[in-house]
């Protein structure tokens, strides 16, 4: 099974595919790290480490303690959006906003950003979402947020200092002015923004003053980067940071997607990490235009990590890129119970409940198969490719039973139904190309659920276009995840593969 990246390969964009948006990014020395936001699953906040931009290796998880992450009245789609990730006074700071009943603006600090980060520190005055951190030279913080206001902060206290203000927020007209960043750099501080909103008007625009209070004088070339209107590969392009290698080179991260099928395209993995090189004119960056194919980085590549197919569920921890819905307790998720497994113990009545029990892996490849070995001698559950409670496909078992489910919208049908074979067993799901002839209409994927015979052979009990499991379909920030979940009773699973098959 090949890694995510060849380490001999030529480097491709994106350079975290899958659900990984909203990305921000730290160099401390010769290393980098990189916080994405995560929505409703827990843990929360994916932290990865690099040496070369390039080759990302997850680290840990930011918010992994329950007491950090109150979860329970985010929607799908609400929880955590849009980190700042900094590293200021020896210490690394993280700012994000939880979008959901308990929640709020808070900030963690950690030494050792792999963990353990601190518990939360609220900061309810924090005027919007998408919240920045920056010091100026006399050591004042300054929190700015989407929309363009600005406060000054204590982070140690999460209190605000003084009124909030208005800096600038982008074009006339400009629909969600947000994801500030603000910089010093140089002679000046920067205001990074984005601006058009997240879909296919996403961009990235600038301004520059010379304080981090403005006032901000807005670059003539704005956006320094859209794909609006193009037929780049690449769309949506917005939500970026900066970050500036120990050679002085400049680079942007920046979240992107890969629309597929026909018109009007539909994309299924959620908004991804990109990277792209940034030079300087007059004082205004020039940002390159974001390819699958990455330009060529000014030091040696790291290998990059290797990515098994195969979890055994041997560890007692998870590992830290699976990734739960909401919560997860140990009574509902654990690998200590029966050995060697990965025990689910149901709670909400299926995937449509908002408390169900699943356990996924963001769906990384345009093309892979997934499978898993399971026992449901004692209850009901399976393998499913998840976007939220409205939109999963799945193939359940119970002692006696397989069934396929398709939920889409406030439609929910058992697709297919046979007998269980004995158990236990090997439950299947490909994701393909769409099946020939493509047209205007043809859906970006397509899906087929199955389950493993004695022999080996896979039996398909039902194939779906993968269109209804898409973000202009479903709706929302998020992307696929693919995982085992647990609908009734307790349910047993030996070992999860995930195998790209392409990509
Ligand atoms: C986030 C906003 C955005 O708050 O999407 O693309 C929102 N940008 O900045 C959720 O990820």
């Amino acid at each position: 099974m090949p890694p995510l990246h060849q380490p001999n390969a030529r480097p491709t964009n994106p350079v975290l595919p899958g659900l990984h948006p909203d990305p921000s990014v730290c160099r401390v020395g010769d290393d980098y790290y990189l916080a994405c936001s995560s929505f409703e699953y827990f843990p929360g906040i994916p932290l990865f480490h690099s040496r070369d931009l390039v080759h990302w290796t997850q680290i840990g998880n930011v918010l992994d303690r329950p007491e950090q992450l109150p979860l329970s009245t985010a929607w799908s789609s609400g929880g955590i959006y849009a980190p700042t990730l900094r590293h200021h006074d020896g210490r690394f700071w993280l700012i994000v906003t939880n979008c959901s009943k308990d929640g709020g603006n808070l900030i963690v600090t950690a030494t050792d950003p792999a963990g353990p980060w601190s518990d939360p520190v609220w900061a309810p005055d924090v005027p919007g979402i998408d919240p920045d951190l920056a010091w100026d030279e006399d050591g004042t913080c300054w929190c700015t947020v989407a929309g363009g206001w600005q406060v000054r902060l204590d982070p140690a206290t999460g209190q605000t200092l003084g009124e909030p203000h208005r800096l600038w927020a982008g074009g006339p007209d400009a629909k969600a002015p947000e994801a500030p960043h603000l910089y010093r750099i140089g002679a000046y501080w920067y205001l990074l923004i984005a601006e058009g909103g997240t879909e296919r008007g996403h961009g990235v625009s600038i301004a520059r003053g010379p304080s981090p209070a403005g006032p901000f004088e807005p670059c003539p070339d704005n956006p320094v980067l859209t794909h609006r209107g193009t037929d780049r590969p690449v769309q949506n392009t917005g939500h970026a940071d900066l970050v500036q290698g120990p050679d002085g080179s400049w680079w942007m991260v920046l979240l992107g997607v890969r629309p597929g099928g026909g018109t009007p395209g539909w994309h299924v993995l959620g908004r991804e990490t990109f990277l792209t090189p940034v030079t300087w004119v007059d004082d205004w960056p020039v940002v390159q235009e974001v390819s699958l194919e990455l330009p060529q980085v000014p030091w040696p590549l790291s290998p990059g990590p290797r990515h098994e197919p195969r979890d055994d569920f041997d560890d007692a921890r998870l590992r830290p890129d699976w990734i739960s819905v909401r919560d997860r307790p140990v009574e509902h998720c654990t690998t200590e119970e029966r050995p060697g497994w990965l025990t689910l113990r149901a709670r909400g009545a299926s995937l449509d409940a908002p408390d169900v029990v699943f356990t996924g892996r963001r769906q990384q490849h345009a093309v892979f198969r997934a499978r898993t070995l399971v026992d449901p001698a004692e209850g009901r559950g399976g393998l499913a490719v998840r976007l939220d409670e409205q939109h999963h496909y799945a193939i359940e078992a119970s002692a006696d039973e397989i069934r396929v489910i398709a939920r889409v919208g406030s439609l929910r049908t058992v697709v297919a139904a046979r007998p269980a074979p004995a158990w236990p067993l090997v439950l299947t799901l490909s994701v393909t190309d769409p099946p020939l002839p493509h047209g205007p209409c043809t859906g970006p994927d397509f899906l087929t659920l199955g389950v493993e015979e004695s022999d080996g052979t896979v039996t398909e009990l039902a194939g779906l276009d993968g269109r209804y499991l898409s973000t202009e379909v479903a709706g929302g920030f998020t992307g696929r995840v693919t995982g085992m979940y647990a609908a009734d009773g307790t349910v047993h699973f030996d070992w999860f593969d995930y195998e790209p098959l392409s990509g």
